[in-house]
């Protein structure tokens, strides 16, 4: 599958995985990327010189591109935007910010530079400030999330914008793909199928909970702060949301979520931790390699897309 996506990033298909904070490691990049995707290291929270390991050790493991995610709330994004610039890494996505201050010297080094955007304003100060691509991200998605559905979102930013355009937020199978490049994007983002792949290095009890969710089982807290973040309901989310109905304060509810992504993801605490999670998740029913899911993407984008068009043809 050929698009401006897989020609501007030198990859065989047009899927892009998710820089999932403290899930998107090394060994998940490559497997994606040797997969004929592009892998993404997430720099989450991460210092720059774990950054810079990450990075090394994906060069061992593939030969393909690959890229890393910077979360713009990093403390140590400013070292990190440097690593990024100086170790041959081929693509940089964005998330959580404006990464408006790095993109020249990102450019400078050929770097391709990706913002995640959630809005059609920020997509459009990126297209002008150079940026190669936008991703596109719809509030179906886990995470930090903005405010617009990927339906809506898609086709707003498409029209505003002449660089290309990749979805992402509810996207988990063919069916999404093709939606996608229906809404005129020329690629997708995925992150909660891959949080259940084979190579991905996260706590099982983190996979089973992805793998038993059902579609209504997300939920949004943070929003009264102004950083919603959607994951699955547990006991931590349920606590949250009756603090910040009772107007607890900023401190207060923090405390609650304060290292609560790494309790979920590696000590598997999925009660009290944070098991950020998109809508789709409740499609997300087996275990697979990365290699099974880009081809089932991309497969299953083409089958019905051509058995759709066969029915409305007439
Ligand atoms: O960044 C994401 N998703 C994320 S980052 C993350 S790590 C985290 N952990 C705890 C608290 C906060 C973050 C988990 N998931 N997606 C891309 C994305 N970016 N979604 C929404 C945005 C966004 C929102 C506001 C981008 C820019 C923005 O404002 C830009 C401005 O004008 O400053």
């Amino acid at each position: 599958m050929k698009t401006e996506i897989t020609e501007l990033l030198q990859i065989q298909y047009p899927v892009i995985q998710g820089g999932m904070a403290w899930v998107a490691d090394y060994h998940l990049a490559a497997a994606v990327s040797n997969a004929g995707g592009l892998g993404l290291i997430g720099a989450g929270a991460a210092p720059a010189s774990f950054v810079k390991e990450q990075i090394e050790k994906c060069k061992a493991l593939t030969d393909k591109p690959f890229g890393v995610n910077l979360m713009l709330m990093n403390p140590e994004a400013d070292a990190i935007a440097e690593v990024i610039a100086q170790s041959g890494v081929k693509v940089v996505t964005t998330g959580a910010g404006s990464p408006q201050k790095y993109v020249a010297m990102w450019k400078e080094a050929g770097v391709k530079v990706i913002p995640v955007v959630a809005s059609v304003a920020l997509a459009k100060i990126m297209e002008r400030c150079g940026a190669d691509a936008v991703v596109a991200e719809g509030c179906e998605s886990g995470g930090h999330i903005g405010e617009t559905t990927t339906m809506a979102l898609v086709p707003q930013v498409v029209d505003a914008v002449s660089i290309p355009v990749i979805a992402a937020g509810g996207i988990g199978d063919g069916r999404g793909v093709a939606a996608a490049l229906m809404l005129g994007a020329k690629g997708v983002q995925v992150g909660t199928r891959f949080l259940v792949a084979e190579e991905t290095n996260i706590h099982p009890a983190y996979k089973e909970r992805v793998l038993k969710a059902k579609d209504i089982d997300t939920q949004v807290t943070g929003r009264s702060g102004g950083h919603p973040i959607r994951s699955l309901r547990n006991q931590m989310t349920k606590h949250y949301l009756e603090m910040e109905a009772s107007g607890a304060t900023f401190e207060e509810l923090e405390s609650l979520t304060v290292g609560s992504l790494r309790k979920a993801v590696v000590d598997g605490d999925v009660k009290n931790g944070t098991v950020m999670a998109g809508q789709i998740a409740g499609l997300v029913s087996k275990p697979q390699t990365c290699e099974e899911i880009v081809k089932d993407l991309i497969d299953g984008a083409e089958a019905v897309l051509k058995d759709r068009f066969s029915e409305f043809a007439n």
